[in-house]
């Protein structure tokens, strides 16, 4: 059943013991989504289980309810599958398994390239953030949004729309923003927490990823690449790279920003942001990986210049 808000919250009032999910290396949106739920469902009386591939980014360790994550929930039995924020199933990792035992599986997502599997879809690639979605949900359901659920839904549509930045931030974000303010939420505080908790290894790992910068396409991509050594030298994990790309994107005349990572040998990920008209995630879609429009990934094998040479080639095919 595809969008259809009535029947998902039967759904939510009939049934017990749900299992969240969000995707792996999950940031502000996917966390934000799964706890606003998870603490709306535990207020109707309901048993919610929040499992996670990856541990919860230590910025968002603030967020109510972020320490009931749990890294599996083998041994208990639930009645429905969330998952947020997911263009597929497969991206919430190794948890899948656990998920694909519910006999319902609901997807609440905003991806344009979402699959819609589940029983129950909620998609809607217009809205800034699954927050949004979550949302709605809970103002169809009637649960009463309190500090604690308006904090997690206030993240997940400031961390998806780059602080209210990108065009993705819609008249819907800012209301149900200022709305989450209304009920308590301190924007400063948030914001602090989020953005400022920078670490002298973070800005290390930045400088040396800086220096790699190199413009192509006639100065219209710009790119950054971390190399394994990079990270291993700075004791860092792939979770600081967060946010680097935000640089060579804010280049004047730059229309792409590309993030090569070597995930392995012979292995990249590669991380998009538009700016422009480019459709990136039809670039990373091309390449097995997908997104949205202005923000998208995949991963490739081969050696870093054949990895390069194919999302160049790829991305002057696509620039107007
Ligand atoms: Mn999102």
């Amino acid at each position: 059943m595809r969008n259809d808000l009535g029947a998902i919250c039967r759904l939510f009032r009939e049934k017990d013991r749900f299992l969240i999910a969000c995707h792996e290396n999950p940031e502000g949106d996917a966390i934000g989504s799964e706890l606003a739920l998870a603490l709306a469902l535990r207020k109707m009386g309901k048993t919610a289980t929040v499992v996670n591939s990856d541990p919860v980014p230590g910025n968002l360790a603030f967020l109510p309810a972020a320490d009931t994550v749990v890294p599996d929930a083998e041994g208990s039995a639930h009645d429905v599958a969330v998952v947020v924020d997911c263009g597929s199933l497969e991206r919430t990792g190794r948890v899948q398994t656990e998920l694909r035992k519910c006999p319902i599986l609901v997807n609440i997502d905003h991806h344009s390239t979402n699959d819609a599997q589940g029983e129950y879809c909620l998609i809607d690639p217009e809205a800034a953030a699954t927050g949004v979605l979550v949302h709605r949900i809970l103002v169809a359901l009637g649960v009463g949004i309190d500090r604690d659920i308006a904090a997690n839904i206030y993240v997940a549509i400031l961390t998806d729309t780059g602080s209210f930045r990108y065009s993705n931030a819609s008249p819907e974000a800012f209301s149900i923003a200022g709305e989450m303010v209304g009920i308590g939420v301190d924007p400063w505080e948030v914001a602090e927490k989020v953005y400022e908790t920078q670490t002298a290894g973070k800005l290390g790992l930045l400088g040396r990823v800086l220096g790699s910068l190199e413009l192509a396409a006639g100065g219209r991509v710009a790119v950054v690449t971390t190399r394994k050594k990079d990270l291993r030298d700075f004791s860092a994990t792939k979770d600081h790279l967060e946010g680097f790309i935000n640089y060579p994107r804010s280049i004047a005349g730059v229309e792409v920003a590309v993030a090569f990572r070597e995930e392995g040998e012979g292995e990249f990920r590669v991380s998009f942001r538009s700016k422009g008209k480019v459709d990136v995630s039809a670039v990373a879609a091309s390449l097995g990986g997908g997104g949205h429009r202005n923000a998208a990934g995949c991963t490739v094998q081969g050696s870093l210049d054949e990895v390069k040479n194919r999302v160049f080639g790829l991305l002057e095919a696509s620039l107007p």
